[in-house]
C-alpha cells in the first residue's frame, strides 16, 4: 500500500525509544512496518526505496519517524578524539591514518583529567552524550585501565558515554560493559561489495565480528557509515542492507557524508549529490524505526536548508560542538541558531532502548 493514500487521522502512538505519546497514522501498512521492525529487507526493496521520487521517500520516511519520535527532538553528541592521529590502518577517507600525509601528528593517550575537563565542558554546553574516540586498529590492554577511568568519570558527571576505539576482542567488550560503557561506536563504513576500494588492512569479516562482541556484551551498538567515497547507489543500499537485516538493528546509526581531507586518497572524488545524502537518511530511517540515525560528519559544508531536510527525513541525532575528531563541525551558537529557526529541541538524555522481543 502507499503511504500516499494514507488517511489523515492519526491515533497517539507509545514511542518505543523515548517512551513519549507521538502523532502516528492510523494507517494499516505504516503499523505493520513500523510496529513490527522488520530484519528481513532485501537489496531490491531497499534499491526501490532510493528509487522513489524524493517527495514520495520524504513524505514516507517522515511518516514512519513521526510513529516513533518526537520529529521535533535530535539528540545531542559530543565527540573528542582521545588519542590522534598515527593510526596502522590504511582507509582511505581517514585524516588519522599513518599510510597519508595529511598534517595530523600521532599523539598520546590524552590522560583522564584532561579528558574529564572537556566532558564538563561538552555538559555545560547541552551534549546529552559524550563520544571519545581513538585512533587504534584495536586497543592495547596495557590502555584499559585509563579507558575504564574515562567511561566511570564521564557517567559520574550523569552523561551517557560512548567509545569508538577500532576491534575489541570479546573480553574486551565485556570489560567496556562491566565499566558502564553505554554506547561502542564501530562503523561497517560501506557496503561489503566496496569494502576492499577502501581498506585493506582488515576485512568486513573482522568489522563484523566486533560488532557481534559488543552485541553480545550488552552495550549499545552504534554502528553506521560514510557516503561519498565514489561507491554507487547500489553500495549505499548494500551498506544499509547490512545494517537493517542485523538480528538486532545498531540503536545508533550514524551516516557521515565524507569530510575530504587533503592527502587522503579520496581527496578529489566527486561531491555527492546532497539529495542523495538525503535520500540515504530517508532509507535508514524507514528500514531502522527505532534507531537514532545520526547526522554525522559533513555538516560544516552543509546549508542550514539541506540540514533541515535531513531532520525532515528522519534524522535526530548530530554531534555538536566545533570539532569532529581533527576535522571542523559547525560553531554551538550556528547550531543552537538552527534549532530555534526549525522549533527543534534537543533531548535532556536519552531514555534507554528497550527493544522488543525478536528485533
Ligand atoms: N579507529 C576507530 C575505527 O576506525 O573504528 C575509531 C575512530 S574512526 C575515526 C571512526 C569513524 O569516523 C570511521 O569509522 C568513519 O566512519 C569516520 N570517519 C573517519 N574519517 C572520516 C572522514 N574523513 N569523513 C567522514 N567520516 C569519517
Ligand atoms: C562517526 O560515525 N563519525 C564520527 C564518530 N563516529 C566517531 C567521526 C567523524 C570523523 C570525521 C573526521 C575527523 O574529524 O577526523
Ligand atoms: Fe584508524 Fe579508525 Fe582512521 Fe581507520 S578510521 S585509519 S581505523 S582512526
Amino acid at each position: 500500500m502507499s503511504y500516499a493514500s494514507q488517511s489523515d487521522v492519526q491515533t497517539p502512538a507509545e514511542n518505543p525509544v523515548t517512551g513519549t505519546t507521538v502523532i502516528g497514522s492510523s494507517d494499516a501498512a505504516l503499523q505493520t512496518e513500523s510496529n513490527g521492525v522488520r530484519n528481513d529487507w532485501s537489496q531490491a526493496e531497499i534499491r526501490a526505496l532510493f528509487d522513489l521520487p524524493f517527495n514520495d521517500l520524504l513524505f514516507r520516511a517522515q511518516a514512519v519517524h513521526r510513529h516513533h519520535f518526537d520529529a521535533n527532538r535530535v539528540q545531542k553528541s559530543r565527540l573528542l578524539s582521545i588519542k590522534t592521529g598515527g593510526c596502522p590502518e590504511d582507509c582511505k577517507y581517514c585524516p588519522q591514518s599513518a599510510h597519508f600525509e595529511t598534517g595530523v601528528d600521532a599523539e598520546k593517550l590524552m590522560n583522564v583529567d584532561a579528558v574529564m575537563a572537556q566532558a564538563r565542558e561538552a555538559k555545560d554546553g547541552g551534549a546529552s552524550r559524550f563520544c571519545m574516540g581513538a585512533a587504534w586498529r584495536s586497543p592495547k590492554d596495557r590502555d584499559m585501565g585509563a579507558i575504564i577511568d574515562m567511561v566511570q568519570g564521564v557517567k559520574a558527571l550523569g552523561m551517557e558515554t560512548c567509545m569508538t576505539l577500532g576491534m575489541l576482542s570479546g573480553a574486551q567488550a565485556a570489560r567496556l560493559a562491566e565499566a558502564g560503557l553505554d554506547y561502542y561506536n564501530h562503523n561497517i563504513d560501506t557496503s561489503e561489495e566496496f569494502y576492499g576500494e577502501i581498506i585493506t588492512t582488515r576485512t568486513y569479516q573482522d568489522r563484523l565480528d566486533t560488532l557481534e562482541h559488543v552485541r553480545q556484551s550488552g552495550m549499545n551498538v552504534c554502528c553506521g557509515g560514510i557516503v561519498g567515497m565514489g561507491e554507487s547507489r547500489d553500495h549505499r543500499a548494500g551498506m544499509l542492507m547490512t545494517l537493517a537485516t542485523m538480528p538486532k538493528h545498531p540503536e545508533s546509526v550514524p551516516i557521515n557524508m565524507l569530510v575530504q581531507v587533503e592527502g587522503t586518497p579520496l581527496t578529489g572524488t566527486d561531491q555527492l549529490d546532497i539529495l542523495e545524502f538525503i535520500r540515504t537518511i530517508a532509507v535508514a530511517r524507514i528500514l531502522m524505526p527505532n534507531s537514532f540515525v545520526r547526522l554525522s560528519a559533513g555538516r560544516e559544508a552543509m546549508t542550514d536548508e539541506a540540514q533541515a531536510l535531513c531532520f525532515l527525513a528522519g534524522a535526530n541525532s548530530i554531534f555538536c560542538g566545533e570539532k569532529l575528531l581533527t576535522t571542523g563541525n559547525p560553531e554551538v551558537d550556528q547550531d543552537d541558531a538552527l534549532f530555534d529557526r526549525l522549533g527543534i529541541e534537543p533531548y535532556e538524555v536519552e531514555e534507554p532502548y528497550e527493544a522488543e522481543a525478536g528485533e
